[in-house]
């Protein structure tokens, strides 16, 4: 008789040594929970959350190897040893000679931006992110999205659709000059796709054009460790390639980089801006000073430091990456079952539900995926975010709503802190929201913050 082939499953390269308990509440609490909250998932006090997907930005579980880096802090207002530590890591994995640390990502962004760009220019970049394009537009800029336009197609599989449209990157060169180009500004993955990855054939030939024009080329490498996993999995010549060779690649067709390390580097708080410009680092080297604090902790303190350090040393473990993207993965098929309509393929972070497919009887100015996060909340205290006409706020020239293709609900996994138990309780919630949808309503914006709305925007039900 032909032995019975037996299914070998993978389980994450950790155990768990601290826990911190989540409870749940009843429907009834949550709903008052969401209104006094005015409907946004920003608003919720964490105590009233059970499972929170709200984002993995900051809230990843650190290792013992971290941890313990956090007693060797030295606190030293100057010259502190784990800055060093940090900068010989930025060296080694990211390949940039040059390095200012900084409270988070978006630090880094108000650096980089306010010393590249002058009122006036034009900034392209695979689809926008919220911070990244308002810091651009602080400083004067304009953003345009040259990203190819199957990443604004949710279902279309494309396995790199955050690739550039290299014609829309070079009909906009023409049509406004090189002179007007201060960096084409590049995310590896995209966030707002979906967490899709650009593919390094895609990333050389960005280069290529950006040479050929005499223009400088920028990376948000905040959850870059992702992307060069999907290289490695999904690119041909590259399957044999370590994370940490595929990201040193990556880096190098870069003149500089910015990083939020709440994300691959797996700590609680930082950011960093690298760079091989040498003139591009003495400007942010000072300016650090300005905002954030002296350029050897720029907002930190050494033991966050320390963190990092230990932190980019971990993310390029393949096995901790993998079970990071599987863990998404693993959620994505789930859901798959249910009829549940998401954005294709599963993104290295995060599932993105979509709220047009999901509510098609609401309009996009009614909200959907801010309605559909909230609903999601009070089925079963599962925390989401909407991603879609709310975040992406108002046109500065206009006033008017901006109305993404996309309007998504984002369900974000933070590393090493769910359990597969807790995805299940999630895609059950989900579909039963699903089975209950025609009677979800739209929503009515009562309040909103000039800047970055959807962390404080609040809404009222129709
Ligand atoms: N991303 C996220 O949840 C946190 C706040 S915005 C909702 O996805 C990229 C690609 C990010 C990012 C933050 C930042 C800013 C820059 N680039 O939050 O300032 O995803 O550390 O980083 C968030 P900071």
């Amino acid at each position: 008789m032909a032995k019975k082939i037996i299914k070998r499953s993978w389980a994450e390269p950790f155990k768990i040594k601290v826990v911190e308990p989540i409870k749940m509440t009843t429907r009834e609490y949550r709903e008052k929970c969401a209104k006094e909250a005015g409907y946004n998932t920003f608003l919720l006090k964490s105590a009233d959350v059970y499972i929170d997907l709200l984002t993995d930005s900051g809230t990843n579980a650190m290792s013992d190897y971290q941890w313990a880096g956090m007693m060797i802090g030295d606190e030293a207002y100057a010259g502190s040893r784990n800055f060093y530590y940090l900068w010989d890591n930025v060296k080694k994995y990211y390949g940039m000679p040059y390095f200012v640390p900084t409270h988070q990502g978006r630090a880094a962004e108000h650096l980089i931006s306010k010393i590249m760009i002058k009122p006036g220019d034009y900034i392209p970049g695979n689809m926008y992110f919220t911070t990244t394009r308002l810091h651009q537009e602080l400083a004067g800029g304009t953003f345009v999205d040259v990203i190819i336009d199957e990443a604004h197609i949710p279902q279309n599989k494309h396995p790199f659709k955050g690739n550039v449209d290299l014609q829309k990157l070079e009909d906009l060169i023409k049509k406004v000059g090189a002179k007007k180009i201060p960096y084409v500004s590049i995310a590896g993955p995209v966030n707002m796709a979906g967490g899709q990855p650009i593919s390094m054939q895609n990333l050389k030939e960005v280069s290529k054009l950006c040479d050929k024009y005499g223009i400088k080329l920028w990376f948000d490498a905040t959850r870059a460790t992702e992307n060069a996993y999907f290289i490695k999995v999904r690119e041909k010549g590259y399957e044999n390639k370590s994370i940490a060779l595929i990201l040193k690649e990556m880096c190098s067709y870069f003149d500089g980089l910015w990083v939020s390390a709440k994300k691959d580097l797996m700590v609680n708080i930082g950011g960093f801006l690298a760079t091989r410009n040498k003139k591009v680092y003495e400007e942010a080297r000072n300016m650090v000073v300005v905002y954030e604090g002296l350029h050897t902790y720029g907002g930190l303190a050494g033991r966050d430091m320390e963190a990092m350090a230990r932190g980019i040393e971990e993310m390029v473990e393949f096995d901790n990456i993998k079970a990071r993207v599987g863990q998404v993965e693993y959620c994505g098929k789930q859901l798959e079952k249910y009829g549940i309509p998401m954005v294709y393929p599963f993104g290295g972070h995060a599932i993105f539900l979509d709220a047009k497919k999901f509510l098609p009887h609401l309009r996009q100015d009614v909200f959907p995926a801010q309605a559909l996060a909230n609903e999601i909340y009070v089925d079963s205290g599962v925390r989401g975010m909407e991603r879609g006409i709310v975040s992406a706020g108002r046109d500065p020239k206009t006033g008017q709503h901006r109305y993404p293709k996309l309007e998504l609900v984002r369900l974000t996994f933070p590393r090493r802190v769910y359990t597969q138990a807790h995805i299940d309780v999630m895609v059950e919630s989900i579909a039963t929201v699903f089975q209950n949808r025609k009677q979800i309503k739209g929503l009515k914006m009562v309040y909103e913050p000039k800047y970055l709305r959807f962390f404080q925007a609040r809404f009222s039900k129709l």
